[in-house]
């Protein structure tokens, strides 16, 4: 079924190659949380720290020269890989939670008040939930929120609703880490700047899996993470659109983000420098700026049709176990796919799972209200990535019937 070579690619990734408990292959099939890496990113690390290890904008010693370059060279890649118009508008975070962060504090501080309302969606992961909360109780603003339909789809509707002069910014994720719906972001950011809104998109499992472009979506903000598509941990980004970013105040105090210091007080330097204080994740960058380039040598259309029909696999079979319920029925959907087991708590699914060498999720994955709307504590997710094959979903589901079984009481 494949539409590009899925056994080259899995090839590429060390960790995939391993046998696990009583000769099991893994199946990995957790990259909702978090990816793995291919050779290319590896090495560009560790030749990072083997070659020219330095700090960056600093110094103006070889390996500084060196360093300086290739980490401004991944912002370049970041401007094309999602369409933006210039590198001021790419700001370094430690990932989607920091970039939210960065927002919610120096946005949201300057430009929130009193009976403002901030619209987000029940489906957000916390960290597109929390900073909001710890603004509004500051400002006395309100939260409002985009009802979930029962097929994991957003209320279109109710949104509409929401949506009013005392609307300052629309807060969504366009791809649900829980349900898999990747929500109609565009016409929803169409309907908030009508309504003289801002929009903040979490792209945290969007971006990793199909094209991004944000000069056509017209997105204020967008927020995601290197370590969910292939890169290293601890690097993400923040899109703003220079004008907002321009007039919003720095972040973080310290080096690198100032113009001239005085003992009472400073100046503080261009994008996107004025929001990247002290000194960064600079190996990070590196891997970053690989893991890039080997999704641009892939293809994003491939990614996403492959994932697509590997998505359509794991549903078709999992549709076909009894007691198995899943979670979220959106038509326009990616690859990550929740469910429930009739009579098996999902911590110990995980745990009988893990024995068979599948690796899946068991919690609330971040989404307490959601998985709450959802009657329950906690689901079992799988989460699938370009290196999946059919033969994960088969393991997985020879592993779920076998689980029924154990647990049969
Ligand atoms: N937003 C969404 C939609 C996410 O799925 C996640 C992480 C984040 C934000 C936060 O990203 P971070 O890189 O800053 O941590 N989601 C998950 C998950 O589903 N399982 O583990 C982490």
């Amino acid at each position: 079924m494949s539409c590009f070579n899925a056994n080259t690619i899995r090839s590429d990734f060390p960790v995939l190659d391993q046998i696990l408990y009583d000769g099991k292959p893994l199946a990995y099939l957790d990259n909702a949380a978090t990816t793995q890496k291919p050779h290319h990113v590896i090495h560009a690390v560790q030749e990072y720290y083997e070659a020219y290890n330095s700090n960056v904008h600093r110094a103006l010693h070889f390996l500084a020269e060196r360093a300086t370059v290739a980490y401004e060279e991944t912002r370049k890649k970041v401007v094309s890989f999602i369409h933006a118009n210039t590198e001021r508008s790419i700001i370094y975070t430690r990932g989607t939670t920091e970039s939210i962060n960065l927002v919610a504090y120096s946005w949201g501080r300057k430009n929130i008040d009193e009976g403002d309302e901030i619209i987000l969606s029940e489906m957000e992961h916390h960290s597109n939930l929390v900073p909001w909360q710890i603004l509004a109780q500051e400002k006395k603003a309100k939260l409002c929120f985009i009802p979930v339909l029962e097929d994991g789809t957003l209320d279109l509707n109710a949104y509409t609703h929401l949506l009013s002069s005392k609307t300052k910014l629309v807060a969504i994720t366009h791809m649900s880490n829980v349900l898999g719906t990747i929500n109609p972001v565009q016409k929803m950011i169409d309907q908030a700047h009508q309504a003289g809104a801002l929009v903040l998109l979490d792209g945290a499992q969007s971006v990793p899996h199909v094209s991004i472009d944000v000069s056509q979506l017209d997105v204020d903000f967008l927020a995601f993470s290197g370590h969910k598509m292939l890169g290293p941990t601890g690097i993400g980004i923040l899109y703003g659109k220079e004008a907002i970013l321009e007039s919003m105040p720095p972040f973080h105090g310290g080096g690198e983000m100032i113009h001239k210091v005085e003992l009472e007080q400073s100046t503080y330097t261009e994008l996107p420098h004025k929001f990247e204080a002290g000194t960064p994740n600079i190996a990070g960058v590196i891997g970053f700026g690989e893991a890039i380039d080997y999704l641009e040598g892939v293809g994003m259309g491939a990614v996403q049709s492959y994932e697509q029909l590997l998505t359509q696999y794991a549903l078709s079979k999992l549709e076909k176990i009894s007691g198995l319920t899943i979670i979220g029925k959106a038509l326009e959907r990616g690859g990550a796919i929740s469910f429930t087991c009739e009579g098996i708590h999902p911590h110990d699914l995980s745990q009988y799972l893990d024995r068979e060498g599948v690796a899946i999720r068991g919690g609330h994955m971040c989404c307490q209200p959601l998985v709450r709307k959802f009657d329950s504590t906690a689901l079992n997710r799988l989460s699938l990535y370009l290196y999946n094959m059919e033969q994960d979903i088969d393991q997985l589901i020879e592993a779920l019937l076998k689980a029924k079984e154990f647990f049969k009481t």
